[in-house]
C-alpha cells in the first residue's frame, strides 16, 4: 500500500522538520544513507541552507550524492558495511572521552554491552572493512560529538539491508551515546518516503497493529475494537509482503488486494513476483492507472489521487495535515474510502459512513495518540502526534525527559555481512534507489511530460575505472544481469559511483531494477535488501545480431557528477 504508502522498515521522526531552520554553527548534521536533496527535496534545502550558516555536515554515502558534495566530512564507505562504520565513530567517541556520560547514566540501559562490542570496531580495523581512511572517522566522530546538538537523519541507504534493524540500533546507540535525543535540534530522524506513509502507519496498514500501534495481540486493544465495529476480530498478527508473496507459492493465500501500489515493479526479484501474482485464484489492483500489476489482475478498482479527495495526510515529522479536494474524479473512479466501503457493503458489513471526517472521528475515538486532533483543530494547521485530547498542542519532539519505554536501550550490534556479495561471476556491486524526477514505478512521473522530459530513460552509473576494463563508454548499450534476471540499458559513465559500485533505479518499466534485485531481507522488518547484490555487466555486441551498432545519443543528466 505505497501510494498510500508501505513502511519498508523506517519509524517516524524523533524531531521536527522545521529544528532545521534554527540550526547554526554550533550544531552538526550527521546524514547516512538519505540522498537526501534528490529524495526529500525541501528537507535536503533546509540541510544545506544549515550548512552555509555554518552547521557541519557529516555524510556517510557510498555515491556521491549533493548533500555528499556539500559535506564537511564525506564518510564514502562500501555499501552493506554501515554497523562497522557506525561502531567506528562510537570508538572514536568512548577513547577520546567524548561521550555524553550524565545521559547515558540518567536515561540509558545496557551500556556497557553496547561499549564491549563497539570498542571492538577501532578506526583502523573499521577502515579495512569500510573502505573509509581511519582519520575520516577520526574526523567525522569528534564533529558529532562536540557539536551542542547533532541532529541524525537516514534513509533507505540504513534500512534496505538484511541488516537494517541493526543499522537502525547502531544510528541510535550513536545519538545516546552523545546525548542527541529528547531535545530540539537533535533525534534520530528517518525520513519516511511517500506523502502518506506515515498516516497509513498510523492507520494501522501495517500487519501487527491497530491505529496508532495498538497491537492486535492485546487483548483489551481487541476488545475495544470488536465493541466499536461490532464484529469478530483476529488476534493474530498478519503477514508482510515477503511471507505473503511465499504463502501464494504455498496455496495458502488465494486472494490478493493490491492498494495503490504496483509490486510487479517495486518488490525484489520480480520475476518471482510475477510467477505468484500469477498463480493467485484472484488478484484485485486498486489504482488511479493501469499499472504493470493491474495489466495482470482480475479486476481493476479505479481510485482517485490526492488532488480529487478529502482526508488528512501525516507527514515524516508525524504532522497530520489536511487535504482538500482541488477536482472533480474523472469517470467512475471514487475516493478510495468510498471503494472500500462498497466493499464491506457487498460483503454484508454496514460501513455507511458518509465522509471522511465521519471516519476520522470514528478513528480519533479508539487511537489514543489522536485523540485530541479534530478537523476543526486542522484548519489552523497541522498537529503532530501524540496529542491525547483537544487542549493539548501535540507534540514536535518525542522522549524529551524520558524515552516512551522508559530507558533508553543501547544495543550491541555485530557486523553481519550482505546476503550477496560480488565474486567471480557477478564481479560488481549493484545499489538501487532512485532519481529526482521520477517516483518509484513511474507510474506516475513517467506520465509527466516535464519530469519524464527531463529524465526520460535509464542508465546503470558505472565507474570509469570498471568501465574501461569492460571496454564500455559512457552512452553503450549494455547488458546487466544477476542471479536473478537480466536486463538492457545505457551505460552513464561517471565517478558518483566507485571503483567496484554500480547503481540503477526501478523507475522504467522498459529495463526494470527489480529484475535484478535479491529478496533476501531483515529477519525482523522482512525488508529486503534493495541497496546490495551482485552483478556483471556486459556491452552488448551489435554484431551478435548481425547488424551495426546504432550511435545513441544520451542528454547528461544534470545530476550527473563530473
Ligand atoms: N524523487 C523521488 N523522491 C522520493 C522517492 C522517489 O521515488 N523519487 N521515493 C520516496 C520514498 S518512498 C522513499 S523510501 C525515499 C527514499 O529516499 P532515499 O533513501 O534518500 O533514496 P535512495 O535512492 O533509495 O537511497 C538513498 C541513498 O542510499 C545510498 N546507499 C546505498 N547503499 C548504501 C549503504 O549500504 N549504506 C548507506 N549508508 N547508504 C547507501 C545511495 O547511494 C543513496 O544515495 O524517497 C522518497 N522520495
Ligand atoms: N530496487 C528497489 N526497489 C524498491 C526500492 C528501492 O530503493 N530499490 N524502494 C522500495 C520503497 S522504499 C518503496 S516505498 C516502494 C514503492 O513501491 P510502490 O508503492 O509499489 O511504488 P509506486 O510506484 O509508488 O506505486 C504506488 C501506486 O499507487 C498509485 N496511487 C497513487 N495515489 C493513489 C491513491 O490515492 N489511491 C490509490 N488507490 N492508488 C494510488 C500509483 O499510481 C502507483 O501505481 O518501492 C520499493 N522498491
Ligand atoms: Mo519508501
Amino acid at each position: 500500500m505505497s501510494g498510500l504508502g508501505t513502511a519498508f522498515g523506517s519509524g517516524a521522526m524523533t524531531n521536527s522538520i522545521y529544528e532545521l531552520d534554527d540550526m547554526g554553527p554550533k550544531d552538526a548534521i550527521f546524514a547516512i544513507g538519505t540522498n537526501t536533496t534528490e529524495c526529500h527535496p525541501k528537507i535536503g534545502v533546509k540541510m544545506l541552507k544549515a550548512k552555509a550558516r555554518g552547521t557541519k555536515l557529516v555524510v556517510a554515502d557510498p555515491r556521491k550524492t549533493d548533500v555528499a558534495r556539500h559535506a564537511d566530512v564525506w564518510l564514502r564507505h562500501k555499501p552493506g558495511t554501515d554497523v562497522v562504520l557506525l561502531n567506528g565513530l562510537s570508538h572514536v567517541i568512548l577513547t577520546e572521552g567524548l561521550a555524553d556520560e550524565a545521559f547515558i547514566a540518567e536515561r540509558t540501559e545496557n551500556f556497557e554491552a553496547f561499549k564491549e562490542v563497539a570498542m571492538k570496531f577501532t578506526p583502523e580495523y573499521a577502515a579495512s572493512i569500510t573502505k573509509v581512511p581511519a582519520e575520516k572517522i577520526i574526523e567525522a566522530a569528534r564533529i558529532i560529538a562536540k557539536a551542542d546538538n547533532t541532529a541524525s537523519y537516514y534513509t533507505m541507504g540504513i534500512t534496505q539491508h538484511t541488516t537494517g534493524v541493526d543499522n537502525v540500533l547502531s544510528v541510535a546507540n550513536l545519538a545516546m551515546l552523545t546525548g542527541n535525543m529528547g531535545k530540539p535540534k537533535g533525534g534520530v530522524n528517518p525520513l519516511r518516503g511517500q506523502n502518506n506513509v506515515q498516516g497509513s502507519c498510523d492507520m494501522g496498514a501495517l500487519p501487527n497493529v491497530y491505529t496508532g500501534y495498538q497491537p492486535v495481540t492485546d487483548p483489551a486493544v481487541k476488545m475495544k475494537f470488536e465493541k466499536a465495529w461490532n464484529a469478530k476480530l483476529s488476534d493474530k498478527v498478519g503477514l508482510t509482503i515477503p511471507s505473503t508473496l511465499n504463502a501464494i507459492a504455498k496455496d495458502k493465500v488465494k486472494i490478493l488486494y493490491v492498494f495503490g501500489e504496483n509490486p510487479m515493479r517495486s518488490d525484489p526479484d520480480i520475476n518471482h513476483v510475477e510467477h505468484c501474482l500469477k498463480h493467485l485464484d484472484c488478484l484485485i489492483v486498486q489504482d488511479i492507472f493501469l499499472t504493470e500489476t493491474a495489466e495482470i489482475a482480475d479486476v481493476v478498482l479505479p481510485g482517485v489521487s490526492f488532488a480529487e479527495k478529502d482526508g488528512t495526510f501525516s507527514s515524516t515529522d508525524r504532522t497530520v495535515q489536511r487535504i482538500r479536494k482541488a477536482i472533480e474524479p474523472r469517470g467512475n473512479s471514487l475516493p478510495d474510502w468510498q471503494i472500500l466501503s462498497n466493499i464491506m457493503k457487498a460483503m454484508g458489513y454496514p460501513a455507511d459512513y458518509s465522509s471522511p471526517k465521519e471516519i476520522f472521528d470514528e478513528m480519533r475515538s479508539l487511537t489514543p495518540s489522536y485523540a485530541g486532533i479534530t478537523y476543526k483543530r486542522l484548519e489552523n494547521g497541522g498537529i503532530p502526534w501524540p496529542c491525547p485530547n483537544e487542549d493539548h498542542p501535540g507534540t514536535p519532539i518525542l522522549h524529551i525527559g524520558k524515552f516512551s519505554r522508559g530507558l533508553g536501550k543501547f544495543a550491541a550490534v555485530e557486523y553481519r555481512e550482505p546476503a550477496e556479495l560480488p565474486d567471480e561471476e557477478y564481479p560488481l556491486m549493484l545499489t538501487t534507489g532512485r532519481v529526482v524526477a521520477h517516483y518509484h514505478t513511474g507510474t506516475m512521473t513517467r506520465r509527466s511530460w516535464g519530469l519524464n522530459g527531463a529524465h526520460p530513460e535509464e542508465s546503470l552509473e558505472i565507474n570509469p575505472q570498471d568501465a574501461e576494463k569492460l571496454n564500455i563508454e559512457d552512452g553503450d548499450e549494455i547488458s546487466v544481469t544477476t542471479r536473478r534476471g537480466s536486463l538492457i540499458t545505457k551505460a552513464q559513465v561517471t565517478t558518483r559511483v566507485p571503483q567496484g559500485l554500480t547503481f540503477i533505479t526501478f523507475h522504467f518499466t522498459e529495463s526494470p531494477g527489480n529484475i535484478l534485485t535479491n529478496s533476501a531481507a531483515d529477519p525482523v522488518t522482512q525488508t529486503p535488501e534493495f541497496k546490495v547484490c551482485s552483478v556483471k555487466v556486459k556491452k552488448l555486441d551489435f554484431s551478435d545480431f548481425g547488424c551495426q551498432k546504432r550511435k545513441i545519443f544520451r542528454k547528461k543528466s544534470k545530476h550527473e557528477a563530473v
